[in-house]
C-alpha cells in the first residue's frame, strides 16, 4: 500500500513563503510510525510550502494532511478533489481534533489528538478501503517512539527536531497544549532521546518541546547531563519559560543545559500590558524577575529570544513601541505575533463574541486582527499595520549585532551564530512582507 503525507502551506493571503529550513517533524515523525507499525506500507512525504502539490497527479492508496487552524481551508480544498476522483484521505492535528464534525466534512476518516496507539489499525482499514470516520487516539505513554525518517525529503532542510515530553500543566488562555495533550506532563526514556539524536546525520536542532526546562527539574537535568556526555558536534534551540530559570536549581540546569548543546531559547515574555497578561493567565512573573532571567540564561552562554503577543483586546496603541523599548533596554530580540483566538482555547470563548463575522481559518495565522476591539485606536488596520512595522523595525542589522555580544563567551561559537541564524533570515522575510503588503496595499488588494 501507498501512504503520501503532506504538510500544508503556511500562508496563501499574500504571505509569501519559500519554506522554513526545518524539515516539518509532524510528516518525518509519521513515516517513522508507519514503517514502525506497517513496515510494508511504502511512504512519500511533500512540504507543499517548497514543492507544489497536485491532487491530479497523486498517487497513493491513502493521502493524509497535518492541519493547523491556518492551514485548514487548503486542507479541505485539496482532500475535496481527492475525494471527488475517489482517493482516500484522511486529516490530522490540532485543528482536526478542535473541530472534528468541521474536518470530517472533508476527509474519509480524521484522526483525533495522538496516533500511535490506532495509526496501525487505521492503515489495515485503508487498505480494504473501509476506514472508520473517526479514530480516536488518546494520551500513550512515549516509550519505544519511533525515530524520525529524514530520508524521504524531494527539499533539503537545515535544521532536524527532536521531543522529549508531551502535555503542559500551565493553562494559558490563549494555547491550544493543555487542551490537546493534557495536563500531565509524559516524558520519553532519556535514553532513547539522547540515542535517537546521537543516531541521527544531522548536527542542528530544533527541540520542539513546549517548555525545554521542562516542569520536571530532576528529569531535565538529568537529560541535559546525558545528553552533554554523548553528543558531541550537536546543538540546539528550543522553547522555554522564564519563572524555571527563577529555581533553586537553575544553576545547575543552566550549565548543563549549554552543555547539552542548548544554544538559544524562546522564551513566552507573551506582553508587557498587564491586563493582557491577566487575561491570557501567562505563567509568568513580574518584569524585574523576568528581566533576571533572561541575563542569566545569556551569561550560561545560552541566546534568548522573546514570545510576543500584541493585538490582544486589552492592548494600546502604545504597546507596539512598548516593546521595542523593551528590546532595546534589554538588548534582545522578539518574535511579536498577532494575538489570535485558536479554536480549542480558552482565549477563543472569550473572543467568541467579538470575532469579525465571515473569516476563514486562513486569516488565523499570526498576522491578521481577526477580532474587534473596543479600545481607540485600535482598529484591525492599524493593528496589522503596526505588527508589520514593528517586526521590520526589530531586525534591522545595528539592533541585531548590538544583540549578539549579550551573549557570554562560554557558549562561543554557536550560541552567537545561532543568534544570527535565528535573527539575519527573519529580519529579512519581514522586510519583504512589509514591502509585498504595501505593494498590495497600493494595488487596492488588502
Ligand atoms: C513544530 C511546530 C511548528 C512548526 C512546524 C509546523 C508543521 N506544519 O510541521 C512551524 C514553525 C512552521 C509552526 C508554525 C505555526 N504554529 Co506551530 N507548533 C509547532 C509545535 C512546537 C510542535 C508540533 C509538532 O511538530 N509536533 C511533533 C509531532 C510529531 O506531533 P504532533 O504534531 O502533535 O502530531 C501528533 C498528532 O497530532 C497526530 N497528527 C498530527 N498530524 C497528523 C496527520 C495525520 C494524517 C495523522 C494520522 C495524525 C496526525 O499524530 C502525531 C503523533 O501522535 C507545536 C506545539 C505542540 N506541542 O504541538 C506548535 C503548534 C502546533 N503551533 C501552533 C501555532 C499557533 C502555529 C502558528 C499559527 C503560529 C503563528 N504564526 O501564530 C504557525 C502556523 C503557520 C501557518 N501559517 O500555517 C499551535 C497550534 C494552534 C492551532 N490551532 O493550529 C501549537 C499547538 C502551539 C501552541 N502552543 O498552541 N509550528
Amino acid at each position: 500500500m501507498k501512504l503520501l503525507l503532506v504538510s500544508p502551506p503556511f500562508g496563501e493571503k499574500g504571505q509569501k513563503s519559500k519554506g522554513l529550513p526545518i524539515a516539518p517533524p509532524v510528516l518525518e515523525y509519521l513515516a517513522g510510525l508507519t514503517m514502525q507499525v506497517r513496515p510494508d506500507v511504502s511512504v512519500q512525504l511533500i512540504d507543499a510550502n517548497k514543492e507544489t502539490f497536485d491532487p491530479e497527479t497523486a498517487e497513493a492508496d491513502l493521502i493524509g494532511f497535518t492541519v493547523l487552524t491556518p492551514q485548514a481551508p487548503w486542507v479541505y480544498r485539496m482532500s475535496d478533489r481527492l475525494r471527488a476522483m475517489g482517493k482516500q484521505v484522511v486529516l490530522g492535528g490540532i485543528h482536526v481534533t478542535a473541530l472534528p464534525e468541521e474536518a470530517a466534512q472533508h476527509a474519509d476518516a480524521i484522526v483525533l489528538g495522538e496516533s500511535e496507539e490506532i495509526w496501525g489499525g487505521l492503515l489495515d482499514d485503508a487498505r480494504k478501503r473501509q476506514m472508520k470516520p473517526i479514530y480516536s487516539g488518546g494520551f500513550p505513554e512515549l516509550n519505544n517512539l519511533p525515530r524520525p525518517v529524514t530520508n524521504l525529503w524531494n527539499t533539503s532542510y537545515v535544521y532536524g527536531y527532536f521531543q522529549t515530553s508531551r502535555g503542559c500543566p500551565h493553562r494559558c488562555t490563549f494555547c491550544s497544549v493543555h487542551e490537546f495533550f493534557g495536563g500531565k506532563v509524559r516524558v520519553r526514556p532519556i535514553k532513547e532521546v539522547v540515542d535517537e539524536v546521537a543516531a541521527s546525520k544531522r548536527h542542528l536542532f530544533w527541540g520542539i518541546d513546549d517548555n525545554v526546562w521542562g516542569v520536571n527539574m530532576n528529569y531535565t537535568i538529568e537529560l541535559y547531563k546525558e545528553m552533554g556526555k554523548n553528543l558531541s558536534g550537536k546543538s540546539w534551540f528550543g522553547s522555554g519559560d522564564l519563572v524555571s530559570v527563577d529555581h533553586p536549581r537553575s544553576e545547575e540546569l543552566l550549565t548543563n543545559a549549554r552543555k547539552a548543546g542548548l544554544t538559544a531559547v524562546l522564551v513566552g515574555w507573551e506582553s508587557n500590558n498587564l491586563g493582557s497578561l491577566e487575561e491570557y493567565k501567562a505563567n509568568n512573573k513580574q518584569a524585574r524577575v523576568r528581566r533576571d532571567a533572561i541575563k542569566k540564561i545569556r551569561d550560561h552562554g545560552i541566546e534568548v529570544m522573546l514570545f510576543m503577543m500584541i493585538g490582544g483586546r486589552q492592548d494600546r496603541p502604545e504597546d507596539y513601541e512598548g516593546i521595542l523599548k523593551l528590546c532595546d533596554d534589554l538588548k534582545v530580540s522578539a518574535h511579536p505575533v498577532m494575538t489570535t483566538p485558536f479554536p480549542g482555547t480558552q482565549l477563543y470563548q472569550i473572543y467568541k463574541p467579538h470575532l469579525v463575522p465571515g473569516y476563514d481559518w486562513d486569516m488565523f495565522d499570526g498576522n491578521n486582527a481577526v477580532f474587534e476591539s473596543d479600545v481607540p485606536g485600535m482598529t484591525r488596520e492599524f493593528r496589522e499595520d503596526s505588527i508589520v512595522k514593528l517586526r521590520a523595525e526589530l531586525f534591522t542589522i545595528p539592533r541585531i549585532l548590538s544583540r549578539i555580544p549579550q551573549i557570554s563567551w562560554k557558549g562561543f561559537p554557536m550560541s552567537h551564530i545561532t543568534s544570527w541564524m535565528i535573527q539575519y533570515p527573519q529580519g529579512r522575510a519581514f522586510k519583504q512582507f512589509a514591502k509585498e503588503r504595501e505593494a498590495m496595499k497600493l494595488r487596492g488588494e488588502i
